[in-house]
C-alpha cells in the first residue's frame, strides 16, 4: 500500500424502509433506538476517493460472502453505519463510536442480507438506488461497501453491466431487473479528449467482458483517474464549470457540512 495513511470520504447512503413503514430483513428495528425508542437512520457508508463523483452513482456494491455489521457510531445513540467489522474499528479512533476505541455492534451482517436494500445516496440523480453484488471487493480496504459511479469507475460500469445483461447472475444474487434496467450512466465530467462518460466509454470501446477483465480496468483506470483529476470539469452540480481538482474538496466540505459525509482515514 501506499506510504501516508490515505484520506477517505465516507458517503453515508440511508437505508431506505419498504411498503411497511419497517426496514427489510435482519435491519428491521435497527432504525429504532432500544431505549428511548427515537428514530435513528441507517446508512451503508462508502468510502470512496473521489466525492465530487457522487453525482454519477446508480447503485452501491458490497461482496456477496462479505462479512458486514450494523455499528452505533454516535456518542448519542443517533446513528447506525453499516460496514466491516475492521473499517468500524478504525472509526472508533476518529470519533465514530460511543467510547473511543470501542466499537459497538448492534447486529452481524453478511453482504447477502444487504443486497436489494434501496437506499438514498446523496447527491445522486436517482432518488433511490439498490444494493448490488461486486465480486472483486476487498474486505481490507475502506468498508467493503463501494458506491458506483459507472460513468468515471470501469470497476462499477462492468459489474453493472454483468448485472444488466446475465439474468442468472440476477437471480444467483436475488436482484430484481428493475434494479439495474432502470439506471444507466449519468454524464458528470468531461474530460478532454475522453468525453463525458470517459470509463463507460474506454469499457465498450476496448471491449472489456466483465467485471473479472482486470487486465484492460487497470488500464482504463490510470488512463480516466488521472486525467479526470487533473483535466476533468465538473458538469453537474454546485462546481458545474470548474475543474474536477479545484471541485474535490468543495465538494467534500460541502457533504460532511450538510451531514452526508464524513471524513475517514487509513
Ligand atoms: B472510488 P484505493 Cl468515480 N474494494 O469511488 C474495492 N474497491 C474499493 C473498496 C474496496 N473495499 N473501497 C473503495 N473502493 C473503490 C468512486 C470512484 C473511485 C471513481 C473513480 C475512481 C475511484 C466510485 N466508485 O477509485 O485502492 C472506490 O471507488 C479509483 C482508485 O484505496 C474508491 O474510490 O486507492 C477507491 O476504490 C479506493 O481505492
Amino acid at each position: 500500500e501506499g506510504v501516508g495513511p490515505q484520506e477517505y470520504t465516507l458517503i453515508k447512503l440511508r437505508v431506505l424502509p419498504g411498503p411497511d413503514g419497517a426496514l427489510p430483513g435482519k435491519l428491521a428495528g435497527l432504525d429504532k433506538h432500544p431505549e428511548t425508542g427515537a428514530d435513528r437512520p441507517v446508512y451503508m457508508v462508502a468510502a470512496t476517493l473521489r466525492p465530487e463523483t457522487m453525482y454519477g452513482q446508480t447503485n452501491v456494491f458490497v461482496l456477496p460472502d462479505g462479512e458486514y455489521g450494523a455499528f452505533d457510531v454516535s456518542e448519542t445513540g443517533s446513528e447506525v453505519f453499516v460496514c466491516s467489522e475492521r473499517s468500524a474499528n478504525n472509526m472508533s479512533y476518529q470519533g465514530l463510536a460511543p467510547e473511543w476505541g470501542k466499537p459497538s455492534q448492534l447486529a452481524a451482517l453478511s453482504g447477502t442480507d444487504l443486497l436489494g436494500l434501496a437506499v438514498s445516496a446523496p447527491n445522486a440523480g436517482y432518488e433511490r438506488v439498490y444494493c448490488l453484488p461486486l465480486l472483486t471487493i476487498s474486505m481490507g480496504k475502506g468498508t467493503g461497501v463501494v458506491t458506483s459511479v459507472p460513468s468515471d469507475a470501469p470497476d462499477d460500469y462492468a459489474a453493472l453491466g454483468d448485472l444488466k445483461r446475465k439474468p442468472a447472475l440476477r437471480e444467483k444474487f436475488g436482484i430484481e431487473a428493475h434494479m439495474v434496467e432502470d439506471f444507466d450512466v449519468v454524464e458528470i465530467i468531461e474530460i478532454p479528449g475522453l468525453g463525458k462518460r470517459a470509463a463507460a466509454d474506454l469499457c465498450d470501446s476496448m471491449g472489456v467482458k466483465s467485471q473479472n477483465d482486470k487486465v484492460k480496468i487497470a488500464e482504463i483506470k490510470e488512463r480516466t483517474y488521472l486525467e479526470g483529476f487533473y483535466k476533468g470539469v465538473m458538469l453537474v452540480g454546485s462546481c458545474a464549470g470548474k475543474r474536477v481538482e479545484e471541485a474535490k474538496p468543495i465538494i467534500r466540505k460541502e457533504m460532511i457540512d450538510a451531514g452526508t459525509a464524513c471524513p475517514y482515514f487509513e
